[in-house]
């Protein structure tokens, strides 16, 4: 029996972990109470971690299906590998580069590997097009950031710890744990919140949001909320460096209270309560995520929420929004001096839809599939992600796949997407590689710097990052028999390392490869580092090994000098970018409301779509039902358990009814990640209860349309019982 520490790679709160195992067996997995970070808290993901890695359907060897076959042989790495050459080649041959293109899911944000080196395959392939979940999340968030701060990861986070006043929108962190935005024990945090005689208040329509506990409901419809408090602008705070506050007070008139009331389903009153209170707090912050951004005007919902937190002093301050400087040195903090961002560099090839910041609606992904022409995607690489679950207009998608003369994912599952690949890659478990976050620590107002070592031996099967490269090389042309991947390791490594500052001549590897050199170098550049021997006393990866209960540096935020890096050096307010859609929401303000829109939901037992075959956490009610409010419901003679068709413009779904007084009236929600049990799936725990896809119901063309963000909050639906 032996008991390994680590941190838990499933969420943002970068839970610590104690891990027992006897033999070859997870026997128990609790919170490390001892661990700087999170002190003991866990969540039922975490906890059932071992699971994961013990899961039997989890792919541990390579797999290759020949084309119209659905059958899948297991073979050797090298024959998988001279497999993706042969489907590739051809492909790049008759149609060039612009042919083949990638999809990024949301663990390459998490893994240890993938983080550092999921870039490497678009990268080396030189592929102009690539797609992310980015553009069904947080586009918005990082078009606002680019635009304000000049860096598209630049973001400001709320200050949990010291605030006096939380106002949470489009955010549940009682499901999530919180969203760019890293904190421990973040519902903890809520209750200290109260105990200093704070107030946290929730604007959402609430869809199991209720908090329980220490906060109070601020009921609103899907909609925007434009706040209108902009009459209690502290002209005093970082006045000097805001530019453009008289632009937006002046588009700001035309949405008071009265005008905006029965839109968001606050009333007036209640929303000039608000802005007072948030003015006159010292200490108080407006966070805003996933229903903010990933509706309709999810740009000028998310800029709002800075503009608010900026105009009433609560930016750069104790308890507001403020920057982070982690102890690990993300590669956002590198970024260079820019001017505004210009979207619409290129639009695509179907819909002619713009780019924004480097990639288009994930929506459109389907039609750049099944639409003959020049310039028709032949070959996709899907990097940790389940888009036919995952995407607006899924079953387009669904169906667009198999058309693809070479689909290749990198995936430890065989699931609603990678049926339709013919090579899959599969990546360690989770316990089988070391761990040590990346970009996340950059979303937190605590330094803490930790590092956990792999627990299982994963034998000579390659690491993800080895196998990212070799991929990359194919793509770049190299016979697949032939690739140097220390080659490509030390190119990749000295390109970062430049970014940070280092020279790589000067470097000393000691041995290091892959991540841990990455790592490595983010520990001794970041501002406790020992920058390769410049600061003797300084941190570097061998002495974060000595303590595997993390090292806490404390409270850390970074002046606004070394973060801002738009033109101007200040903060730039007002852009076209967030002025131009003004009139699109007056249009649509102007129009009448939906009897009925959807929105989502998360629960703390489920993962977007992948932890569904974990049998532990899939144990207890069903969570994948259509919550449905009790006036909606009688309307339609709906009661719970009922099974009804939810119809949208896109398509139908049949889902299980739930009444439930959790919404407001006008709202059902019906959680994203389900639709399993398909045929030629391996997820056969996730398959006893399927549940309906979301996303069959999300028109693609609901988008944001300054991010190009989707928006799959408010989705106009009708539900009938069968
Ligand atoms: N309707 C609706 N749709 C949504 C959302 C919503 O709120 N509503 N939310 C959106 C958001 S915020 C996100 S982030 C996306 C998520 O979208 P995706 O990232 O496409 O979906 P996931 O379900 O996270 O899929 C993760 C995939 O990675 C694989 N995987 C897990 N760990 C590893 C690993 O270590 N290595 C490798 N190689 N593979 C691994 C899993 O098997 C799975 O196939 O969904 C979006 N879609
Ligand atoms: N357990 C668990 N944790 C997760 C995930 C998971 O799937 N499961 N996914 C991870 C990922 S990828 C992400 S991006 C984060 C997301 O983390 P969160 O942003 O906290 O996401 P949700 O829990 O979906 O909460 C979104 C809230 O927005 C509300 N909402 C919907 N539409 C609107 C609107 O128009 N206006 C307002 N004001 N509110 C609205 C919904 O009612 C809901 O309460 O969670 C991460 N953590
Ligand atoms: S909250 Fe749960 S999933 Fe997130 S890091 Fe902690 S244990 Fe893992
Ligand atoms: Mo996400």
């Amino acid at each position: 029996m032996a008991t390994h520490l680590r941190t838990c790679p499933l969420c943002e709160a970068m839970c610590g972990l104690e891990i027992e195992v006897d033999g070859e067996r997870v026997t128990r997995v609790r919170g490390d109470r001892a661990d700087v970070w999170s002190q003991g808290f866990l969540c039922p993901k975490g906890a059932s971690i071992g699971h994961l890695h013990h899961d039997p359907d989890r792919i541990r060897v390579p797999m290759v299906r020949d084309p119209g076959t659905d059958e899948w042989r297991e073979v050797s790495w090298d024959e998988a590998f001279a497999r993706c050459e042969e489907l590739l080649r051809p492909v790049i041959a008759a149609h060039g580069m612009d042919a083949v293109t990638a999809y990024l899911g949301n663990p390459n944000v998490h893994s240890y590997s993938l983080s550092r080196f999921s870039g490497a395959v678009p990268g080396l392939a030189g592929m102009k097009v690539l797609w992310s979940a980015g553009t069904v999340d947080q586009w918005p968030k990082n078009l606002v950031c680019a635009q304000l701060f000049g860096g598209m990861w630049t973001f400001p986070i709320p200050d949990v710890a010291n605030t006096d006043l939380f106002v949470v929108m489009g955010a549940n962190p009682h499901a999530s744990n919180g969203s760019l935005l890293a904190h421990p024990d973040l519902i903890g945090e809520l209750d200290r919140i109260r105990e200093r005689g704070g107030r946290t208040i929730v604007i959402a329509p609430p869809a199991r949001a209720r908090p329980s506990g220490p906060t109070s409901g601020c009921p609103s419809s899907p909609a925007p909320t434009p706040p209108s408090c902009c009459r209690w602008w502290r002209s005093s705070t970082k006045a000097g460096r805001v530019r453009g506050v008289d632009e937006v007070l002046a588009a700001a008139r035309a949405f008071p209270p009265e005008v905006v009331a029965a839109w968001c389903g606050i009333d007036a009153e209640r929303i000039r309560q608000l802005a007072r209170e948030l003015a006159a707090t010292p200490r108080a912050v407006v966070y805003g995520r996933i229903g903010l951004c990933t509706q309709e005007f999810g740009t000028l919902a998310t800029w709002l929420v800075s503009v608010v937190n900026i105009l009433t002093g609560h930016f750069d301050a104790a308890g507001g929004e403020r920057f982070p400087r982690p102890a690990i040195a993300a590669l956002s903090s590198t970024a260079r001096r820019r001017g505004p961002v210009t979207t619409g560099r290129w639009r695509t090839r179907v819909r002619g839809a713009p780019e924004v910041m480097g990639q288009a609606p994930l929506s459109c992904l389907a039609e750049e599939i099944d639409t003959p022409g020049d310039g028709q995607i032949k070959a996709l690489i899907t990097l940790a992600g389940n888009p036919v679950l995952s995407a607006p207009d899924a079953e387009r998608l669904d169906a667009a796949l198999p058309l693809l003369d070479a689909m290749i994912s990198i995936d430890n599952y065989l699931n609603e997407t990678t049926r339709h690949a013919h090579v899959i890659l599969p990546g360690h478990s989770p316990l089988e590689q070391p761990h040590c976050d990346e970009e996340i620590w950059s979303y937190s107002l605590r330094a803490v710097a930790r590092w956990s070592p792999a627990i299982f031996d994963p034998g000579d099967r390659p690491e993800e990052w080895e196998v990212l490269l070799r991929l990359g090389a194919i793509l770049m042309g190299t016979p697949a028999a032939e690739v140097d991947v220390d080659a490509l390791d030390d190119l990749w490594f000295d390109a970062r390392a430049a970014r940070h500052g280092i020279d790589p001549a000067t470097v000393d590897h000691e041995g290091r490869r892959g991540p841990d050199r990455i790592v490595d170098l983010t520990v001794r550049t970041g501002p406790w580092g020992d920058r390769y021997g410049q600061q003797p006393d300084g941190l570097n990866l061998d002495r974060l090994k000595q303590h595997p209960h993390g090292i806490d540096f404390g409270p850390s935020h970074a002046a606004l000098d070394d973060v801002l890096r738009t033109a101007s050096g200040d903060i730039e307010l007002a852009h076209d970018a967030f002025l131009d859609d003004l009139p699109r929401l007056r249009a649509r303000m102007a129009e009448p409301r939906p009897p009925l829109v959807m929105i989502g939901r998360r629960h703390v037992r489920s993962n977007n779509s992948w932890m569904h075959n974990v049998p532990t956490l899939m144990k207890g009610r069903d969570r994948s039902t259509l919550l449905v409010h009790p006036d909606d419901a009688a309307e339609r003679g709906i009661a719970t358990g009922d099974q009804v068709r939810v119809t949208s413009e896109a398509g139908e779904v049949e889902a299980t009814a739930e009444v439930s007084d959790e919404l407001v009236r006008g709202v059902v929600s019906l959680p994203h990640g389900f639709g399993h049990g398909r045929p030629g799936t391996r997820t056969q725990v996730a398959d006893q209860r399927p549940g309906p896809n979301a996303n069959a119901l999300i028109p693609g063309t609901a988008v944001d349309v300054p991010s190009g963000n989707a928006a799959v909050n408010g989705v106009p639906v009708e539900i009938s019982r069968r």
